[in-house]
């Protein structure tokens, strides 16, 4: 891999909720952005249900210009977009087609992205036990889904800052079920290690993970930019 052809990957930075603290890594996904072939944004890069904006309208279009601007800034990286389950409201996504078009440098997805020896996906199909069909049906949950009203959110808030929701025990055990839940959902959509399949990069549930080794494949994930937890920016193999 030659220092022209580089890949990156990040995801989760939930743009637009309170606890996002994506602000600190802006230089550095910029700074990445410049000497990178590609880049991978990997779901829940912006968060319908926790955001602050008055409506979803709004969000939609925050997402919408977040999106444009990076693209314009980095015009010889290509950015994949995944969305994740956050960003996947409808507001958002109708918005998605006329970005792509617009921009020379811009591809989105609704699940994931094969590129080369790697799938990006954004994770939630790990929720538990799915097939492509049950994450389409609980992906549609999202498409209109309300926002939290403040009370929630501010509840939530203290809660992130308490740690509350730092995940905490059988944590192999849980990232083994990960691995093994997505890996069965790409052998079911035909990206599975038969095709050569090497690594697989994922978000969603905010423990990051490098490495991991399940069923022939290295699975990856670069956390979350939210206090307490572990984030960085993943520079992928592809
Ligand atoms: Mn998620």
């Amino acid at each position: 891999m030659t220092s022209q052809k580089k890949t990156y990957f990040v995801s989760d930075l939930h743009l637009f909720s309170n606890r996002s603290q994506e602000h600190r890594y802006r230089d550095e996904i910029l700074a990445k952005a410049a000497g990178a072939e590609r880049f991978v944004l990997g779901g829940d890069i912006f968060d319908f249900r926790w955001s602050t904006m008055a409506s979803h309208e709004e969000t939609a279009a925050r997402a919408a210009h977040w999106l444009r601007e990076l693209a314009m800034d980095r015009p010889d990286c290509w950015f994949h977009f995944v969305l994740g389950n956050h960003d996947y409201h409808a507001s958002f996504i109708e918005r998605l087609d006329h970005l792509r078009d617009r921009l020379a440098n811009l591809s989105w997805y609704p699940f994931y992205v094969r590129l080369g020896s790697a799938v990006f996906l954004h994770g939630d199909v790990a929720d538990r036990r799915m097939t492509a069909e049950k994450l389409l049906d609980r992906r549609a949950l999202w498409l209109h889904k309300r926002k939290r009203g403040r009370a929630a959110s501010r509840l939530y808030d203290l809660a992130v800052s308490g740690h509350l929701h730092r995940p905490v025990v059988h944590l192999a055990r849980r990232k083994r079920t990960v691995a093994r839940r997505i890996l069965r959902y790409l052998e079911e959509i035909g990206e599975g290690p038969s095709t050569g399949l090497r690594n697989v990069y994922f978000g969603h549930t905010h423990v990051a993970v490098s490495d991991y080794a399940f069923g022939g494949v290295l699975f990856h994930n670069g956390g979350a930019p939210i206090k307490g937890l572990h984030f960085r920016i993943l520079e992928a193999e592809t």
